[in-house]
């Protein structure tokens, strides 16, 4: 039995979501964030030291990050139609898309989310101080790099249905996160090729149920507004 290290709102839903397509059984234990730092419990830390969500529990050992617990779980499955063959093209787009998704489409959102954040942590003098550097940060660096990795992903979906190709794999559910995020925060800015991939992977009953497992996840919102 799989156990999943489950954070409210967090990118741990992607687990849930892989396993319900799987049709693996597992077991959820829930965190909740602190609503003010939301940071992740102190508890999380004495299942591992990074004390991150998710982390996965499975016959004695203790996987974290979503890409290696991904990578974990796709090789109990074997071949199949969520995770083709290494030696196929297929495959290999999945595999980048996999390990991109954590490794480089994340870590601008992250900066933007962060910079957006900076002004009001500041104190009221120097408020407008920060508020120019974070202006000035987003119009030289982050944003410049959003709009190129958004169009990376504009591009491949609009070669292909899937990330991977004209299949729906692993690959999907592991971009899932940076395009629900980007989509979330500026929905004005999402190409609609993006959009309408949030949509289907909306729709998939697979991802429904994970959603009605893991409680509460404002990532799919896209999906509230519209029913
Ligand atoms: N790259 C890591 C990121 C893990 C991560 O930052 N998880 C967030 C949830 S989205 C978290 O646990 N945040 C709470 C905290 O940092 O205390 C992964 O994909 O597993």
């Amino acid at each position: 039995m799989f156990t999943i290290h489950h954070l409210n709102n967090s990118r741990s839903q992607r687990v849930l979501w892989l396993l319900e397509e799987l049709g693996f059984a597992y077991q959820i234990k829930s965190y909740q964030r602190d609503p003010v730092t939301m940071l992740a419990p102190q508890e999380l830390k004495n299942v591992h030291p990074l004390g991150k969500s998710p982390v996965l529990e499975h016959e004695g050992k203790v996987i974290a990050e979503t890409g290696a617990i991904f990578d974990y779980i796709l090789n109990i499955y074997g071949n199949g139609p969520l995770n083709p063959d290494f030696s196929t093209n297929e495959g290999l787009a999945m595999n980048h898309w996999i390990h991109y998704a954590e490794g480089s489409a994340m870590p601008p959102l992250l900066m933007k989310l962060v910079f957006d954040r900076l002004p009001e942590k500041a104190g009221g003098l120097i408020r407008p101080i920060v508020r120019k550097v974070r202006d000035k940060a987003i119009q030289t660096f982050i944003g410049p790099q959003i709009a190129s990795h958004v169009k990376y992903w504009s591009d491949a979906l609009s070669k292909n249905e899937w990330f991977a190709g004209s299949e729906f794999t692993a690959a999907d559910i592991m971009m899932s996160f940076p395009l629900e995020a980007l989509t979330m925060r500026s929905p004005d800015t999402i190409p609609p090729v993006i959009q309408d991939f949030v949509k289907k992977i909306h729709a998939r009953p697979a991802y429904q149920a994970a959603l009605k497992k893991g409680g509460e996840y404002a990532y799919a919102k896209l999906q509230e507004k519209e029913q």
